[in-house]
């Protein structure tokens, strides 16, 4: 339920006389009314600006991030919801975070059989933040035994020295009793004996009753703590936080709160929004056309670009999953049991190579920790186990293999090691993991892509990984590899094989050392998107699924490998939309690629083959509206040349045109391919391909990006006369390729 401006501001007081049976909505609608009728002043200002703290001369607050909680489902792109798993004297579950629909987010608290149960979220890796003015209205719970809370916490809390500068454990509020009193709390240098507190408890008439706000004016020496727009702490204990913290909304269960066995539940902590502002300069936002511009001249780096033009690479997961049926290990495995009976390096390259795949990027270690080369910092690899009598080495195999056929090589070091003791020792595993990374990119030659994973499971040992140091190394032993979930490449967002409508390549990094771009927002490269555009980089998407159910193989998908339709439509939605297709194909216990995936992928290549046999617009005559002073090099015939280094443009200030083309005959197509020359940069906003009938022009598809290619599939089209239409471009467009393509149905 989203306020308007002036119910909220008195909302509270009034709000407070009901009882809490009904909706949050009907307190909002009778407030409005009642406020009406006892002629209740309405303020001049907005309320966020009456219960905002004042900023100096110059200054005003900017709203940065915030949740209203609308629509029916939680937005993960901004929380995480937590659970299931042991917390305190309860569990935290995720069926109990959830949206009421009516714009409040509810966090249940319940009794589930024996189990008392209640939800929780947090914004970790998903929003973190330093500085500003946090803000949460909610209303609590009731009943005693647990208790609602909103905080901001920083993974470096438990960190000791350096007081709480390296993070806080900061509570806006906390609510364990039920007399209207709450207490704000600030904890730091970890929970163990090295721990540091500080807090302040409030009584506050009315509290238990209805909604209230609860924030905090974070400043860079200073905490101030606010209830309903008043101060009740003011605070620089720990020295004030200086990093990125993220938010948490939850439920706890435990004594504190008093005893859960009395409590009438279910019960819940209802948020109607969390909002945090920043102080920015009273100055107007930088130019929008500015923005665009600057955007639309960000280009890759040469490595970047060789990667691209890549298109198509493989995954193989292989490793000790394979042998005991798993996705994920546990780190506990005997080495003994990895014992391929047929490896051959030399098949998974031919199976790869004829389905027209440029890399191999192979799992060197998974999460279980487990190595597949001979790593001289565990034991945990291949040369305990029984294959080549612990002599073998499956990176070096698969490496010179590549090599030998021309394809080139990536590795997947899993940053998270269930195996490897000194996990959790923050500077302890980071030396560990940093002297395999430099193993793997010394010792197998030229590695041209590094694919670090984020993946980190629920029990994993809480740590740090120094992110800034592993790409370090990597730019200094591999300088020409990409860097995945780093620097050069982002992941695409999902597994399931599909880039965005509107995929970018550019987009606004943030400052933080791992996860530069929310990679899960539906959009990332709109000029929205964008904001202010002050940190603007060249960052496409990768796009990795199996062609399996799973990443590991299991004999049970023996008959689940994804079928030639699915694997044409991820194709087309990933090569066919500005990103680069990484498809996972998994060797089995003897160490081969399995018939049935090996299949797949020849079948696959066919196709491929048959639609892109033929191009019909290739050597067209062809006339555009516009061509870039007049100079022959960028003519409208440069997109027909089949030639992808040389490009037909618009003059600097001229974004839409329209370029005619007349196919050598009249020909049937129904897939369409386009390039931008990305070497310039990523322009084309939206565009439309137009076939003429012999008395009108006659629309057969529309698309919004281009960006390296765009692969389009319609229904038959029989033409002799084609247009282009580019209607939208960021500056002039540079298409360097375009072609016309035939199916079988
Ligand atoms: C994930 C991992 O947890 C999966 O096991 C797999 O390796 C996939 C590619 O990435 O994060
Ligand atoms: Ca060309």
């Amino acid at each position: 339920m989203k306020n308007g401006s002036f119910s909220t501001s008195c909302g509270t007081a009034i709000l407070a006389v009901f009882p809490r049976a009904a909706s949050p909505c009907h307190f909002i609608s009778l407030g409005i009314v009642l406020w009406a009728l006892v002629g209740v002043a309405r303020p001049s200002r907005p309320w966020t600006e009456v219960f905002m703290p004042v900023v100096p001369e110059g200054k005003k607050w900017n709203l940065t991030w915030s949740d209203e909680f609308t629509g029916t489902k939680i937005d993960q792109s901004k929380w995480e919801i937590l659970g299931d798993w042991k917390r305190r004297d309860g569990y935290w579950v995720k069926e109990d975070a959830y949206l009421d629909g009516k714009g409040n987010l509810m966090l249940r608290t319940k009794k589930d059989g024996d189990r008392y149960t209640c939800g929780a979220v947090r914004t970790r890796n998903k929003f973190e933040h330093k500085f500003g003015y946090w803000v949460c209205r909610c209303q609590f719970p009731e009943q005693p035994g647990h208790w609602p809370a909103f905080w901001l916490q920083n993974d470096g809390v438990g960190k000791v020295g350096d007081e709480g500068k390296d993070g806080t454990e900061i509570d806006i509020m906390e609510y364990p009793w039920r007399d209207d009193r709450l207490t704000q709390n600030l904890h730091w240098d970890g929970y163990g004996k090295e721990h540091k507190h500080a807090g302040k408890d409030s009584t506050i008439p009315g509290l238990s009753e209805g909604f209230h706000t609860f924030a905090l004016h974070w400043k860079p020496d200073e905490y101030v703590f606010y209830v309903d727009g008043k101060e009740t702490w003011r605070t620089s204990a720990g020295g004030v936080s200086q990093v990125p913290q993220f938010i948490k909304l939850t439920e706890e269960i435990g004594k504190w709160g008093g005893d859960i066995t009395k409590a009438e539940l279910p019960d819940y902590f209802v948020v109607d929004y969390v909002r945090v502002y920043d102080e920015v300069d009273k100055a107007e936002p930088p130019d929008q056309q500015e923005i665009i511009r600057k955007a639309a001249h960000v280009t890759p780096s040469p490595r970047q670009l060789a990667w691209q033009q890549r298109e198509f690479i493989a995954f193989i997961h292989f490793g000790i999953n394979t042998f005991t049926d798993r996705e994920w290990g546990t780190g506990k495995e005997d080495p003994e049991l990895f014992n391929p009976t047929a490896l051959d390096a030399r098949q998974w390259v031919r199976v790869c190579k004829e389905a027209g795949m440029k890399m191999i990027i192979l799992t060197a270690k998974h999460h279980d920790g487990f190595c597949l080369w001979p790593s001289k910092y565990t034991e945990h690899s291949v040369k305990n186990s029984p294959w080549r009598d612990g002599k073998g080495d499956v990176v070096r195999e698969l490496a010179d293999t590549c090599r030998q056929a021309g394809l080139a090589m990536g590795i997947y070091l899993s940053p998270w090691d269930m195996h490897e003791p000194t996990y959790g020792d923050t500077a302890k595993y980071n030396e560990f993991y940093k002297t395999q990374l430099r193993e793997l990119m010394t010792n197998y030659g030229q590695v041209a892509e590094v694919w670090f994973d984020g993946a980190k499971g629920p029990n994993a040992k809480d740590m740090e990984y120094d992110w800034p140091g592993y790409y370090a190394l990597v730019r200094e032993l591999q300088p020409n590899a990409v860097i995945f979930n780093g620097p050069d490449v982002r992941w695409v967002g999902n597994e399931a094989g599909y880039a965005r409508e509107s995929e970018w390549s550019v987009m606004n990094r943030n400052d933080k050392p791992f996860e530069f771009v929310n990679l899960t927002a539906k959009d990332l490269g709109s000029i929205k998107a964008l904001g202010a555009g002050e940190n603007l980089i060249w960052y496409p998407a990768e796009t990795d699924v199996s062609i399996r159910p799973g990443w590991f193989y299991h004999a049970s998908q023996d008959d689940k490998v994804k079928s030639l339709e699915k694997l044409l439509d991820i194709y087309f939605s990933s090569v066919g939309q500005n990103s680069v297709l990484l498809l996972n194909i998994p060797p089995d216990w003897r160490g081969l690629i399995h018939e049935n995936d090996a299949r797949r992928l020849r079948e696959l290549r066919k196709v491929l083959d048959e639609i892109f046999d033929e191009n019909v617009a290739l050597g067209a005559t062809a006339q555009a509206s516009h061509v870039r002073d007049n100079n022959p090099s960028y003519r409208a015939d440069k997109i027909v040349d089949g030639n992808k280094d040389t490009y037909w443009s618009t003059d600097d200030g001229t974004t839409t045109a329209t370029i005619e083309f007349e196919l050598a005959k009249k020909s049937t197509f129904n897939v369409a391919e386009l390039a931008e020359y990305i070497r310039v940069g990523q322009r084309v906003e939206e565009f439309t391909l137009e076939a003429w009938d012999g008395a009108t022009w006659k629309e057969f598809a529309r698309a919004t990006t281009i960006g390296y290619k765009r692969l389009l599939r319609f229904h038959d089209v029989t033409a002799k006369k084609v247009r282009l239409r580019i209607l939208m471009s960021r500056v002039c467009p540079t298409i360097s390729e375009f072609g016309l393509y035939y199916a079988q149905p």
